[in-house]
């Protein structure tokens, strides 16, 4: 096999005139057209003198041309790096530098803002737009409808994402062929994925759920999806009658709880739901299948890992657990002071080891040891426990991590931004429960004596830097913040303080 991610995944559809992608508007595109507009895009980036190797940055809205992105990287073996499309012009500003990407593609909506940040990068900037405009777009019109497969190994970085770390800076996580492909096809087999599967896709392509779990599992399935721009409600309504399985964060299912017209007829012709990316209440879990008669079932996965445990497709899903580890990835876990095994039952830090765990972080190799043992163990930073049965229950993040309708937000990224704040001595960011986000955003700061900052102008100034999910949804002035005898912030403190903020 000459690449094994691009002839696994997409390749072994070159001529296919079945349908991949159906869009909200009723358009469709074949797989034979989709790997097309791929073979264009190759050319264009090796054109813009890019090679195998080199990264791509990509901060463009969700179209089958975003999709197209990633299979063009695969088959010219340059490194895609998707962004979250709602980065500030200084969140992409560190990401196009720390990787060195050599292209930064964006919709021509955010052309001007980052204009400066390609040019400080050194990078080039081309336009992209959902309705298939854009300077990239045009480039590619002007290439062959096919392009030579570059040669990779599965040991080759496919793609670079970044998660952000609990002190400073984001960390772009290196996954290789390997790391996907191993993923995708033990995810088929596990939940029996087929040509005949139509996978409502309303997540963004930009992260890990959306563009390898859902994206890569249709993929190599032969199946289609009804690829919406994001999770509209009426359109997911409209369109469930043509799915038969659905991916989605807990919001996407609290949003549908909440909705009349989200009955059991509606979807009694649903083989599977499938959630991650944060945890699925239990009581979330009871009243979906109250409502449809379907129990979801749950998963659970990293950036860094892909997904590493799965509640069964036959079977019992268990509610409140993340199921039984995927075949082939090995969990333990461990006693986070010194890495010892710990008895069944007992709460500790969660280990996995496995083909889909990543190689590491990109130029960062003391961050790549503190987190992946030399044996492959990864120390997740969440807290676990097995029960008797086998299921792996997440109770608990021994890492700083709040995470709102399945973005993860560092509070360490906010606090450095409200401490350098007019008249704020020092701030702790919590994560307080939200009735829709699952968790949101608050921000308890301190002032300096005698001071009273302005909120509103604190808010505002991190507006600045920081995309909208990271943003508190409220600002609490404190005459203190709780302190251990060591003088550590007690933040379960707080958390307990405000718990009630959102919900009753
Ligand atoms: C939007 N807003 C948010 C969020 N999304 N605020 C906090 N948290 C969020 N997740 C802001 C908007 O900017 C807006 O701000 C306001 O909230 C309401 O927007 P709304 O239109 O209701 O939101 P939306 O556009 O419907 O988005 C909500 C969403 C979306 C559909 C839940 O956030 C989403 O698609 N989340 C999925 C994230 C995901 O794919 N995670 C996977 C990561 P304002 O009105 O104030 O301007 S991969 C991962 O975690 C691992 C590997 C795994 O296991 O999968
Ligand atoms: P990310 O950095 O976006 O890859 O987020 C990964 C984190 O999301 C994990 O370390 C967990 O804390 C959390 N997560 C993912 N799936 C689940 C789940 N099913 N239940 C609870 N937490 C989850």
């Amino acid at each position: 096999m000459v690449n094994p991610l691009f002839d696994t995944l997409f390749g072994q559809h070159s001529g296919n005139d079945a349908v991949f992608l159906r869009l909200g508007d009723g358009q469709t595109l074949s797989y034979a057209a989709f790997l097309r507009m791929a073979a264009q895009f190759a050319g264009v980036l090796t054109t813009l003198g890019l090679t195998a190797g080199d990264r791509v940055a990509v901060q463009v809205s969700k179209s089958p041309q975003a999709l197209a992105v990633y299979a063009a990287c695969a088959q010219a073996g340059i490194v895609f790096l998707p962004l979250n499309t709602a980065y500030t012009p200084d969140e992409v500003s560190y990401f196009v530098q720390n990787s060195g990407a050599r292209v930064l593609l964006c919709d021509q909506a955010r052309l001007d803002s980052l204009t400066t940040v390609a040019k400080s990068c050194g990078a080039a900037l081309e336009t992209m737009n959902d309705d298939g405009t854009g300077s990239f777009c045009d480039l590619a019109r002007t290439h062959p409808e096919t392009f030579e497969t570059a040669a990779c190994t599965q040991d080759d970085v496919a793609a670079l994402l970044y998660t952000s770390g609990t002190t400073g800076r984001s960390k772009g996580a290196m996954l290789t062929q390997g790391n996907l492909l191993s993923n995708a096809q033990v995810l088929v087999d596990e939940w029996q994925f087929t040509s005949h599967d139509v996978l409502l896709h309303a997540l963004p392509v930009f992260h890990t759920h959306g563009l390898f779990v859902a994206s890569n599992i249709t993929l190599l399935a032969g199946g289609q999806m009804i690829f919406l721009s994001g999770f509209q409600m009426d359109q997911v309504i409209a369109q469930l009658p043509n799915a038969t399985t659905m991916m989605g964060v807990p919001t996407f299912y609290t949003r549908l709880l909440g909705d009349a017209r989200f009955t059991k007829p509606l979807v009694a012709h649903m083989r599977l739901f499938v959630s991650g990316s944060a945890p699925l209440l239990a009581e979330t879990h009871a009243r979906f299948q109250q409502r449809t008669g379907c129990r979801i079932l749950e998963r659970y996965g990293m950036t860094e890992t892909n997904m590493n445990t799965s509640n069964p497709y036959d079977g019992e899903r268990r509610a409140g657990t993340v199921g039984f580890p995927l075949p082939g990835t090995e969990v333990k876990i461990t006693d986070s002071n010194t890495g010892e095994i710990l008895p069944q039952g007992e709460i500790g830090e969660i280990e996995v080891r496995g083909p889909n765990v990543f190689k590491g972080y990109w130029q960062m190799p003391e961050k790549t040891a503190e987190e992946l043992r030399e044996d492959g163990y990864f120390i997740t930073g969440d807290l676990g426990q097995f029960d008797q049965d086998g299921y792996l229950h997440i109770v608990g993040r021994n890492k700083d991590l709040i995470i709102s309708g399945g973005y993860n937000i560092y509070p360490k990224e906010i606090e450095l931004l409200l401490n350098d704040e007019h008249h704020v001595l020092e701030s702790a960011v919590i994560g307080v429960p939200h009735p829709d986000f699952g968790e949101t955003v608050v921000a308890v700061i301190v002032a300096e004596a005698g001071e009273k900052p302005d909120i509103d102008a604190i808010q505002s100034n991190i507006s600045k830097s920081l995309a909208r999910f990271k943003h508190p949804k409220r600002v609490i002035i404190v005459p203190e913040l709780p302190r251990n005898t060591m003088g550590k912030v007690q933040k379960k403190s707080l958390r307990d303080q405000f718990a009630t903020l959102f919900t009753p």
